[in-house]
């Protein structure tokens, strides 16, 4: 397990405490081959994880004991599943025999993730079995190395557990490319066949590109800086798609929001283009399964996403690699269909300067100062439900690096991905972050590792404040149950974990504290800043009214 660990390339082990997971504990954290992590709760350490593989590409082991600490990785292995995040679940396990007889915290681990991950390698006890269990390892870590994704290693382990041997037997494993390294590696498309779509390209003058998720990558800026040169394309991106330019659409709700019956007929496109990730509007969702377009083409080395129900072309290729062969066959069209959305662009971007100037503190105003005062160059990473929404409304400095937990959508991990990405990174983390998903993830500051620049930002609007702008909740007689008021604040949690802690409740104080909030200090810093529960959600909706 651990030579082949090491074989693969893996640095990072996250460790969570058992005793059945003995000899990988010690196994582990005596090899001077891995940096070995300490995490408790195995929900926050899976996310910890996580956030160490997102930022650094490369597949980070995370293991436990066996019992239900297995299960409780399953919300981090969902995510690094529908985000492609290299993660690799190893779960110390009983025998066979000892399984369903009775025994101590016990549980039927085989497979038992396997709904969310590439592989699944149960490996079976005794020295017969060598051959059997490194192939079984290979397989898993050529799934992990080629698609990224999560796999999982489930290892039975007899008593005695205490047992040791210096002596490490050493397996030749087969060799394997990791995916995400090279274009050259990887097979080009038939370009008799991509000059059949390259013709169909030619004639339409409404072509759109919708990026989703995306972790920064130059070739694909310069890609896109490249296609926008042409005036019937259209490029719609999100804070997390981690590319720029003046002519992208990157606010896409603010411009799309306010559109009734058919305003999007004008500018729906004859041809969409998509690659990256989740897409968080719901509204170019909704739009786009409304007013289908004739092609939509996804470009994806893994899965095939038919988000709009119109599928009709999965090029599955990395989209540097499609861009690359697919500009040699195309030409630019005449077209207005970019002018009208640049105007409207513009258009949206006054009514937003005007409204926001004379707007009272909120969830809305409180976003517009901190972006305003975020140092270039830092990563953000933003939690789940209406922070994410918020952040989309801004224009962000275009050398903030984004990250969101788009692939489920969770607010279960939120911190603790945010944690194992600040500590992995040099660069400065800041964790945006509403109060409920930031109470949810609170063993997250139960973590030695937090680097003392990283810097949590609390929208703490008393509640879930998404359950009050979004129409259903608020029609029911059971707003309570979505919405789960409170009033806790993140003060003693600061204490206990030793976080410095400030919290402001208006625009004069947030502005003040924003000031000297990111400078370097001794500890890590929660900012919490206390929003108007029952106003946000009518500012926010007079906000796009005006648009
Ligand atoms: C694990 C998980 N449980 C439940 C949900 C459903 N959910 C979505 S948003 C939300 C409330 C989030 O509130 P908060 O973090 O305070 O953000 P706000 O909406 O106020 O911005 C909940 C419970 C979810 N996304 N993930």
């Amino acid at each position: 397990m651990i030579a082949a660990c090491e074989n693969y390339g893996v640095k990072n082990v996250v460790i969570s405490p058992g005793s059945r997971n003995a000899s990988l504990i010690v196994g582990y954290s005596n090899h001077p081959g891995f940096n070995s992590l300490s995490v408790v709760d195995e929900r926050s350490a899976a996310f910890f994880g996580l956030g160490i593989a997102q930022q650094s590409r490369q597949p980070v082991v995370v293991v436990c004991t066996s019992g239900s600490a297995l299960l409780n990785y399953a919300p981090a292995v969902a995510e690094a599943f529908y985000s492609e995040i290299p993660l690799v679940v190893i779960s110390a396990d009983r025998p066979k025999n000892m399984i369903d007889i009775g025994d101590g915290q016990t549980i039927r681990q085989e497979n038992v993730l396997s709904n969310h991950t590439l592989f699944n390698a149960n490996l079976i006890e005794g020295d017969e079995q060598l051959a059997k269990n490194q192939s079984l390892l290979e397989e898993a870590f050529e799934a992990v190395l080629q698609k990224n994704g999560p796999i999982h290693i489930n290892v039975p382990f007899s008593d005695p557990l205490y047992e040791f041997s210096d002596k490490l037997d050493v397996f030749n494993f087969k060799s394997l490319k990791p995916h995400n390294n090279s274009l050259i590696d990887e097979i080009p498309l038939n370009v008799d066949e991509l000059q059949q779509f390259a013709e169909i390209w030619n004639q339409s003058d409404k072509k759109m590109v919708l990026l989703g998720e995306h972790f920064p990558n130059e070739l694909i800026q310069t890609q896109l800086t490249h296609l926008i040169k042409d005036e019937s394309v259209i490029v719609l991106t999100e804070a997390s798609s981690n590319v720029t330019h003046e002519k992208f659409i990157n606010c896409i709700d603010k411009l799309i929001f306010p559109f009734v019956n058919n305003d999007f007929n004008v500018l729906n496109p004859d041809i969409l283009i998509t690659f990256g990730g989740q897409i968080v509007s719901k509204k170019i969702k909704e739009l786009l399964r409304k007013f289908q377009p004739k092609h939509h083409w996804h470009i994806s080395k893994n899965n095939e996403q038919d988000t709009f129900f119109c599928l009709t072309h999965h090029f599955k290729i990395s989209p540097e690699l499609f861009f690359s062969q697919f500009f040699f066959l195309t030409k630019y069209v005449k077209s207005e269909y970019q002018r009208k959305w640049l105007l409207l662009k513009k258009e949206r971007e006054q009514s937003h300067n005007k409204y926001l100037k004379n707007c009272d503190f909120s969830d809305l105003k409180s976003f517009e100062t901190i972006l305003q005062n975020i140092p270039p160059n830092t990563h953000v990473q933003f939690s789940n439900s209406a922070v994410i929404r918020y952040a989309q409304l801004f224009q962000l400095d275009p050398s903030l690096k984004i990250f969101c937990n788009r692939g489920t959508s969770g607010i279960d991990g939120s911190t603790s991905t945010a944690i194992g990405a600040a500590y992995i990174n040099s660069n400065q983390t800041v964790l945006i972050t509403g109060d409920i998903s930031f109470f949810y993830d609170q063993t997250a500051l139960w973590n030695k590792y937090i680097p003392t620049n990283f810097r949590i930002i609390i929208i703490n609007n008393q509640g879930g404040g998404i359950f009050r702008f979004i129409p259903g909740p608020s029609s029911t007689n059971a707003l309570d149950y979505f919405e789960t008021p409170h009033n806790l604040t993140a003060s003693y949690l600061c204490e206990m974990y030793r976080f410095e802690y400030q919290k402001v409740s208006n625009e004069i104080e947030l502005k003040d504290c924003l000031k000297q909030f990111f400078e370097e200090t001794d500890k890590p810093k929660v900012l919490e800043i206390m929003t108007p529960r029952t106003l946000n959600d009518v500012i926010l909706k007079s906000y796009f009214k005006s648009l």
